[in-house]
């Protein structure tokens, strides 16, 4: 790659862009902006011989609270011509950004990708991975904490750049997969994804999620509970996953993950009845076996780790939300007013102020897909009210988003406490939510800002850098991540103002506005990790973006 900006060097301040773009791109119909982080009076978009193609006014935002910055905006909304461009301005120039219909077309296949190369228990394959095979891995028995025995819980996707596997946040990975392909099917028509699946007539998404669902299964104990996690006592060094040959524990159960594995099987079932009806009634069985167990045992059951285990917590102060997305996603699969009750109970009784819960889309706060389920399904004895009022309450949640989009210089619908340890996914999920909105409500007004948070993400941000590998010019290189950096399409945790990891505070002064709050280094796992449930709802914008956006924009 040979440009002026990118020098291979990892440093953030090192050779960076000072002209913010999406470095994916913009469709040709769409609102198209770029930010200067100074004064000037015009700009012009050029092509890469230095051809000028268009030139417009630069103004004035007004000073950015998130990023310190205060902020210009270069609109070239009209121009629509389809290419590779710079914006240049006050002798400054931008990364190349394309112009055009598919620009997150690879972007949408990358991420989708990804999956398979945290697949675990199995070898990642030339013919799959190309240059990022590994040996098979976590293949032995793993023992059960404080029981008798071993029991083998193989399979599914490596959580992060660690190699746990945890129910919980894998349950929700796999069900915004699961709603991508819901909602817009059309994206994952013919979607490739070169996996060993490919070719067998089920969609490579479905087969991707199925690889996690038969762990998952694998979880679940024969009274229905559920292991909370399978991981090794404590994290692997930087070694590659076929190295790690520490004794595999799986420990206790937790009311939480019983309930995801509930809700997840319960989805998955009627997505695979089509395509598998005897995987289909496996999954619903579980989901049965699963539920019983929660109607028994109405208590919460947390998750904490053991003294000297030091993997992924993925503890929580309550499974009522859990429970919420169980009962809707039964009720969904079967059509039993029974579970729609239970599901009306708790929306009713069970959050009490707290009531984001009922639109927050995961890992931990999950209600808002048991409210998805609700809304989505047309079963009769569906208490329309509660329907109604829940879309409602995701259109609120996108008006309030959009008021922030529009606050910030950078368009990112954030204040300056939502920069926490893995901000990415926030952005993504709001993104998520003014889809949803969108599609409940039919106010096309949400469409704009589902763009205008992915150009944040893929660069038009204060730092100028692309969030997730292997797209942009000036993008993550160096994750937090065990098997092989260069793997495109993983998202990146992101700016976290908290800080969380030594290298992050040694190497970010304190007081840094909150969207700076990163820099490109692997030690700095509070900001450059990666993880399944950060990509999985870039999977299902980009999904949108791409099958549905640039086509006819409705849902
Ligand atoms: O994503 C998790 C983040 O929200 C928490 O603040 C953080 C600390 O508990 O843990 C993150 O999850 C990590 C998990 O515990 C282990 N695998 C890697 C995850 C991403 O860093
Ligand atoms: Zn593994």
């Amino acid at each position: 790659m040979s440009n002026v900006f990118f020098d291979g060097k990892k440093e953030v301040s090192n050779g960076r862009p000072q002209i913010f773009v999406d470095q994916a791109g913009y469709f040709p119909e769409s609102r198209k902006t770029a930010v200067l982080p100074f004064p000037a009076d015009m700009f012009s978009i050029v092509d890469e011989n230095g051809e000028k193609y268009f030139e417009g006014a630069v103004s004035h935002f007004g000073y950015d609270e998130c990023s310190g910055d205060d902020v210009y905006i270069a609109d070239f909304s009209s121009f629509k011509r389809s290419g590779s461009y710079r914006i240049s301005a006050g002798g400054a120039l931008s990364a190349l950004f394309r112009i055009g219909h598919g620009v997150y077309s690879k972007l949408f296949r990358d991420t989708a990708k990804a999956f398979y190369y945290f697949r675990c228990g199995c070898s990642l394959d030339e013919k799959y991975a190309g240059e990022y095979i590994h040996d098979i891995c976590h293949t032995a028995e793993a023992k059960i904490y404080n029981g008798e025995g071993t029991v083998d819980v193989t399979g599914g996707w490596h959580d992060a750049g660690d190699y746990g596997r945890y129910v919980t946040p894998g349950a929700c990975a796999c069900a915004q997969l699961l709603y991508a392909y819901k909602l817009f099917p059309k994206a994952f028509d013919g979607l490739d994804l070169n996996i060993p699946e490919s070719g067998s007539g089920v969609p490579d998404i479905l087969s991707e999620c199925r690889y996690e669902l038969e762990w998952m299964l694998k979880m679940q104990r024969e009274d229905g509970a559920v292991y909370h996690k399978i991981t090794t006592m404590r994290h692997a060094p930087f070694i590659m996953p076929e190295d790690d040959k520490e004794q595999l524990i799986v420990f206790p159960i937790s009311s939480m993950a019983t309930a995801d594995l509930c809700a997840v099987c319960a989805l998955a079932a009627g997505i695979y009845r089509p395509f598998d009806k005897v995987f289909s009634d496996r999954l619903a069985k579980a989901a049965d076996l699963s539920y019983r167990w929660l109607k028994a045992n109405p208590d919460f059951v947390a998750f904490h780790n053991p003294k000297g285990c030091d993997t992924g917590l993925y503890g929580e102060s309550s499974d009522v939300d859990n429970r919420y997305w169980a009962a809707a996603e039964m009720f969904v699969l079967t059509g039993d007013k029974r579970y729609s009750a239970d599901f009306v109970k708790l929306y009713h009784e069970g959050f009490d102020r707290d009531d984001y819960v009922r639109v927050a889309l995961g890992y931990s706060v999950i209600g808002g897909l048991g409210s998805l389920a609700y809304i989505l399904c047309d079963h009769e004895g569906r208490e329309n009210a509660v329907a109604n009022a829940l879309k409602e309450q995701f259109s609120n949640e996108a008006y309030w988003l959009r008021d922030k989009s529009k606050a910030s210089g950078y368009g990112a619908s954030m204040e300056d406490w939502d920069y926490y340890w893995g901000s990415n996914m926030v952005l993504l999920q709001h993104a998520m939510k003014f889809i949803l909105a969108a599609k409940f409500t039919g106010n096309s007004e949400f469409y704009g800002y589902i763009e205008e948070q992915i150009h944040v993400l893929l660069g038009r941000n204060p730092l100028g850098i692309s969030y997730v590998t292997g797209t942009g010019e000036y993008r993550c290189e160096n994750p937090h991540y065990r098997i092989e950096e260069s793997i495109p399409g993983l998202v990146i945790g992101g700016p976290n103002r908290e800080r969380n990891d030594p290298a992050a505070v040694s190497l970010i002064p304190e007081g840094t506005p909150p969207m700076k709050c990163f820099t490109d280094n692997k030690d700095c796992y509070s900001l450059n990790e990666v993880t399944i449930y950060w990509n999985s709802p870039a999977v299902f914008v980009l999904a949108y973006l791409t099958g549905y956006a640039d086509n006819s924009g409705s849902l």
